[in-house]
């Protein structure tokens, strides 16, 4: 349901979304009320043709299934895992403890009634020496994206090239404003 929801929410934006027989990326949220803000790391992978799947696990009300789906993803040959919660956000953090060979990245999400994303920002960012968790900026999923398709740009010459090109367009798109400003 998860996945037809998003499918909506990108094709209301213009985008086609294919959903992944064989996975790279698993983008995982504590609940259907962080897709908002986690579909813009969709919308990226997307973009670059990088298949991945969308789960909602939650640390605190569904750990059971957080620890499996963290034990079993990189068997399925997950690579990366993005991860958004908000408030009380525990999920990147023990996801990041039960996984030895993924690439975690974690997109805090403000929730608009308390702290605006503060809280879920200072969560995450002093995890314990040993247990590497990534973060990006609050509400920022469009950068967990984009980390994640430099990472298996590294091994994928096509993809760093539309890396590239992407870096060439969004110059382009400033250098553009700017003309448009002076005149
Ligand atoms: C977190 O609590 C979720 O990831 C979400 O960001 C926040 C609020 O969840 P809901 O009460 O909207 O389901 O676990």
């Amino acid at each position: 349901a998860v996945e037809e929801r998003l499918k909506s929410m990108l094709k209301e934006e213009g985008f086609d979304c294919q959903s992944a027989v064989t996975p790279r990326v698993g983008i995982i949220m504590g609940s259907d009320s962080d897709l908002p803000v986690m579909k813009d790391a969709a919308r990226i992978l997307n973009m670059f043709g990088v298949p991945y799947e969308v789960k909602i696990v939650s640390a605190h009300r569904t750990p059971e299934m957080m620890f499996s789906y963290a034990s079993s993803a990189h068997e399925r040959d997950i690579q990366i895992i993005i991860a958004g919660a908000g408030g009380a956000a525990h999920l990147p953090g023990k996801y990041g403890s039960r996984t030895h060979s993924l690439a975690c990245y974690w997109c805090p999400r403000a929730c608009f009634h308390a702290l605006d994303g503060l809280d879920s920002l200072l969560s995450i960012v002093q995890m314990p020496r040993g247990v590497p968790v990534a973060t990006v900026a609050i509400n920022n999923a469009t950068n967990a994206g984009l980390l994640a398709v430099r990472m298996l740009g590294i091994r994928d010459a096509d993809l760093l090239a539309r890396m590239s090109q992407y870096q060439e367009d969004t110059r382009n798109d400033v250098l553009t404003k700017a003309e448009k400003l002076e005149k």
